[in-house]
């Protein structure tokens, strides 16, 4: 035991993980049958277990593992200081030319992600047990509210019959959104069937659909499906900037209808920034817009700002840091814009963490992003938080006021272990719908 001050770690470990996913069709691709995460698992000598989950992959992992030395050993009241020093000692990789993802290049992503983020977490999750307070009492301005409004986040899904790669079948499942999950899905009657055997079971009330797949005027006809069965709901489109900035003003000028938010509907073009055709798609059409591309850092979010390109920024908190995230909430909020945050495939770690980071937030953030309803059963915690009514509930105990499952985190580590790569690739899987398939930042992933 510590004698006075804070307690100290005495130990940190990495653990790669993965699980399962269905064929999930975005811009990049397919969603292969497995994903992979990192954890991060911080002990102290107070007894205390703190954790915290980032994105997948070795760069991720080996940038975690060289971190270890200047968290062992050190009081975890210092939490900023060593979040400070692993800052001042991380190097640019040489391979990383700031493009970040606003093509959604998914070999970049990796460099747009903080691994310390996890580390972050892990060490709030012990102060918090340490002080006896739920991790959000230590954010930003303290919880603002006891639950967080998540979306319903909808995907065409393929079907994976048409390849010979390992992916889940539920069909067996006593869940109907379970057995639904992992089937094709491409119509617009299924994205509707999708949503309703979704709100059934969680309760959403509100919609995003990921876009990007087929021709921008066949989504938006899925969107009208959406938006005409559930009248009062939130719908969103997500292309990932497929578009030209023409057709996207084509396809949503007018369109307050039945869109709420787009995201991220045009990229860069004609020698403009993704952030000056975004400010003038807002121009265009007047409909409020949505980023997790083309503001992934201060520098972003300092031009997307000055030319007033987005009203809405998922400031996922695996790119900016817990309190990277609720700084930026609480100038959105300040300025009369919006916080939210962007996911992508996780564990319930992450699900736990967005709770009491939107517990947090400021001001009212749109409702959150994501992934978990197609991992939902996959926990590796004893005690993963539910989404009821379209809402997260946040942990009332101490920390993170999770427990972690170690069995499921050892058998999650085995399936990583036994997989011949950890990076994301979403071509792979793609190349049995479209031989020699090949991304293009501009053009949904079915048309070729
Ligand atoms: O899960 O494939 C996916 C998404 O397309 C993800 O990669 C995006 O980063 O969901 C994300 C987004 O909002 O752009
Ligand atoms: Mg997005």
């Amino acid at each position: 035991m510590m004698e006075r001050g804070t307690p100290l770690v005495t130990e940190m470990q990495v653990i790669p993980v993965a699980g399962r996913d269905s064929m999930l069709m975005t811009l990049s691709g397919a969603h292969a049958p497995f994903f992979t995460r990192n954890l991060v698992i911080i002990k102290d000598n107070a007894g205390h277990t703190g954790i915290g989950e980032i994105h997948g992959g070795d760069y991720t992992c080996e940038a975690l593992e060289s971190c270890i030395p200047l968290v062992v050993g050190q009081p975890i009241g210092m939490y900023r200081k060593i979040l400070d020093n692993i800052h001042k000692a991380s190097k640019k990789a040489k391979e990383d030319d700031g493009e970040g993802i606003q093509n959604l290049d998914i070999s970049k992503l990796k460099f747009v992600v903080k691994a310390e983020w996890a580390i972050e977490c892990a060490l709030l999750d012990l102060l918090g047990q340490f002080l006896g307070v739920p991790m959000c009492e230590l954010l930003a301005e303290g919880k603002q509210r006891d639950q967080v409004e998540v979306l319903g986040y909808l995907f065409y899904v393929s079907d994976k019959g048409k390849t010979d790669l390992p992916y889940l079948d539920e069909r067996e499942s006593a869940d109907p959104w379970f057995r639904m999950r992992r089937n094709e899905m491409l119509a617009h009657e299924q994205i509707v069937e999708q949503a309703c055997c979704l709100q059934e079971k969680y309760g959403f009330r509100n919609f995003k659909l990921k876009g990007g797949v087929f021709e921008g005027t066949y989504e938006m006809d899925t969107v009208r499906a959406l938006k005409k069965q559930f009248p009062l709901g939130h719908i969103n489109i997500d292309p990932n900037g497929a578009w030209s900035l023409a057709e996207a003003v084509g396809l949503c000028k007018g369109a307050q209808d039945i869109l709420t938010y787009v995201e991220d509907p045009c990229g860069p073009e004609a020698g403009f920034s993704s952030r000056e055709i975004m400010a003038e798609f807002k121009n265009a059409t007047h409909l409020p817009v949505a980023t997790n591309m083309i503001a992934t850092n201060w520098r972003q979010f300092y031009h997307a700002a000055a030319l007033k390109s987005v009203d809405i920024v998922l400031a996922d908190p695996h790119f900016w840091g817990l309190e990277g995230s609720l700084r930026m909430a609480a100038i959105l909020n300040d300025w009369g814009l919006t916080w939210g945050s962007h996911s992508n495939n996780h564990f319930d770690i992450t699900l736990a963490t967005f709770a009491h980071v939107a517990a947090a937030a400021p001001g009212h953030p749109t409702a959150l992003d994501t992934h978990w309803i197609w991992q939902d059963g996959q926990d590796l915690l004893e005690d993963a938080p539910k989404i009821r009514n379209g809402y997260l509930e946040v942990p009332k105990g101490p920390g993170l006021g999770v427990r972690l499952d170690m069995k499921k985190v050892m058998e999650a580590n085995k399936l990583y272990n036994s997989m011949p790569s950890h990076d994301r690739d979403d071509a792979a899987a793609m190349q049995y719908l479209i031989p020699g398939w090949k991304y293009d930042s501009k053009k949904p992933c079915l048309v070729r």
